[in-house]
């Protein structure tokens, strides 16, 4: 068996490639051809690593002798060697070893499958369309690199406009500072002088509001020792709950009926062993709760005598009509004194201006409104005061307009708009991009978004953070400034936030957005196409190369094609 294919591979495939200008053993280069001659004296050969001397007739017998395979180039014994296509008519083409005779055509001129295989030759055809697809790109090119230098210079304009534009408002900043200070200082000066003046008003106006608010709490509590005469229907000093479920305004929820729980609720009665409250007790624990109620029931709260009754179920036997009527004719008591709503207005120390209906009380203390509030002098400060404010807001407003106007502008000055900023005109522009579910929308150094076509709602993909290979990359020129990466976008549910590969490729005259896809969940890639891109030394037209599919470094040898 092994005699059979020692003769099968060399006297078939040694020099198979005999028709070429070069004969070379199968699966070798042209530039490595001088590598394969034999030995004139011996016929031998030497790995390529010169770790070994063979007999040459045992280059591509299909057994591996170097332990760098090159003794094996034309055939798949080696699992690390590498076979190479001509490819005559297309690109030359590199594969790992394992492809030779796997069954599948890898080259185009079939020489990776010469055992089992007929693999139809189509480089011609390849090579054909490759070379038009070629000479479309190298027009694109041509045309895509004059627009390229218009956009770079108009780019440079806009830059120096800008950086103009900082410095013009940076000399501005500084004038404004000044002003401001000077502001301040005003301000300061003159608040100081208000602030004195007003002193005076302050102890006044504090005195004024404690009275207002004794007057207050002295209503509340007139209001609150009324309710309760008024609600004591049968007038022995104690409110009952059974007094409440006799009056209608207390069945708040409507059922015709108040239980013992909602009357003691009303009362704020949680001891069980009480069935009542007295006056002091009502007026600290139950009327905050029972006062929306009577507000309530009679409209607004009135005073004496304006408490609306409506006989309900009589519960305990007492006769609610009855009683209303005799507590109007009565004095109630306050505390074991005989109740007046009189002794309230009549206490001096309260200023003696008390007015039953609640509302304009404090007549002597609350001035009018249309009373001039201060004198003349402390008048005059306090519009100084005023003014001083005012002008120092303005100044406060148009320093940090300044300030703000800065800071937009160094954040653009710090963009990285490419190697001659010809991509700067694509700042403030959007592209957009429509799929079967989304519009993806493109605005270059600013944001990337998805918006659902079924509504509006959109998903923030990410913000512009850097080019790969940018400015502050070392990479070559010609691995630069092909992506864009945008970042923290909206996070992805239960998975990273989302982000966007921009890759930027010389298109025609116009810049466009060409294709999205999400490799990864959340992680999209863009494909966008701009004159901007069309670099002299690059050839990154449309289409570009193809070889990803070649083996440990892709290695076209253009002189064979
Ligand atoms: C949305 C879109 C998709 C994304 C999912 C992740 O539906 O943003 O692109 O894959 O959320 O949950």
């Amino acid at each position: 068996m092994f005699f059979h294919n020692f003769l099968l591979f060399s006297l078939t495939y040694l020099i198979s490639s005999a028709s070429d200008e070069v004969s070379r053993p199968r699966g070798v280069s042209l530039s490595r051809a001088p590598l394969y001659k034999p030995q004139k004296a011996d016929n031998k050969f030497t790995c390529l690593d010169g770790s070994l001397t063979i007999p040459f007739d045992h280059v591509n017998d299909d057994y591996c002798d170097c332990p760098d395979a090159s003794d094996e180039p034309g055939t798949s014994a080696c699992p690390h060697g590498q076979f190479h296509c001509t490819n005559a008519g297309h690109k030359p083409l590199n594969l790992p070893s394992s492809r030779v005779n796997d069954g599948i055509c890898d080259c185009c001129d079939g020489s990776d499958e010469y055992y089992k295989l007929q693999c139809e030759n189509t480089c011609g055809e390849l090579g054909k369309s490759a070379r038009e697809e070629a000479r479309r790109q190298a027009e694109l090119l041509r045309a895509g690199r004059e627009l390229r230098s218009e956009l770079a210079e108009k780019g440079a304009q806009l830059k120096k406009a800008k950086r103009q534009e900082l410095n013009e408002l940076t000399a501005q900043k500084l004038e404004a500072e000044k002003v401001l200070l000077e502001k301040d200082v005003l301000k300061k000066d003159v608040e100081s002088q208000e602030s004195a003046a007003l002193e005076v008003y302050k102890t006044i106006e504090d005195e004024q509001k404690r009275k207002t608010d004794e007057l207050n709490a002295l209503q509340d509590r007139k209001e609150a020792i009324e309710t309760f005469h008024k609600l004591d229907s049968n007038q022995d000093g104690l409110l009952e709950i059974s007094e409440l479920q006799s009056r209608s305004g207390f069945d708040t929820d409507r059922n015709g009926e108040i239980s013992n729980e909602e009357a003691r609720s009303y009362l704020n009665l949680l001891d069980e062993n009480y069935d009542s409250v007295d006056l002091e007790s009502f007026i600290t624990t139950s009327w905050s709760t029972i006062k929306p109620i009577m507000l309530i029931e009679g409209g607004l709260f009135r005073g004496r005598g304006t408490v609306e009754e409506v006989p309900l179920r009589v519960q305990n036997g007492d006769n609610p009509e009855q009683n209303a009527d005799e507590e109007d004719e009565e004095d109630i008591e306050q505390d074991g004194e005989p109740y007046d709503a009189g002794d309230v207005n009549a206490d001096d120390d309260l200023g003696g201006e008390y007015e039953d209906e609640g509302g304009e009380n404090a007549g002597g203390a609350v001035e009018s409104e249309d009373k001039a509030k201060y004198d003349e002098a402390t008048q005059r400060l306090v519009d100084l005061a005023e003014e001083a404010r005012r002008g120092y807001n303005e100044a406060d407003r148009d320093f940090k307009n300044i300030q703000s106007e800065i800071s937009k502008l160094e954040v653009y000055l710090q963009k990285d708009f490419g190697p001659e900023d010809e991509f700067a005109t694509l700042e403030g522009q959007c592209f957009d991009y429509h799929d079967y579910e989304y519009i993806y929308r493109l605005c270059p150094f600013d944001k990337a978004t998805q918006q659902q076509k079924s509504s509006s709602s959109e998903t923030r993909l990410g913000t512009f953070s850097h080019w790969e290979g940018g400015a502050e990359s070392n990479e070559p020129i010609t691995q630069s400034y092909n992506t864009m990466v945008y970042e923290n976008g909206q996070s992805c549910w239960n998975g990273p936030s989302r982000s966007v590969h921009v890759d930027v490729k010389c298109g025609g005259a116009d810049s466009k957005l060409t294709g999205v896809s999400e490799p990864n969940r959340c992680e999209y890639r863009f494909e966008f196409e701009t004159p901007a891109a069309c670099r002299d030394n690059g050839d990154k037209g449309r289409g570009g190369d193809s070889d990803d599919h070649t083996a440990g470094g892709a290695e076209y040898d253009h002189d064979e094609l």
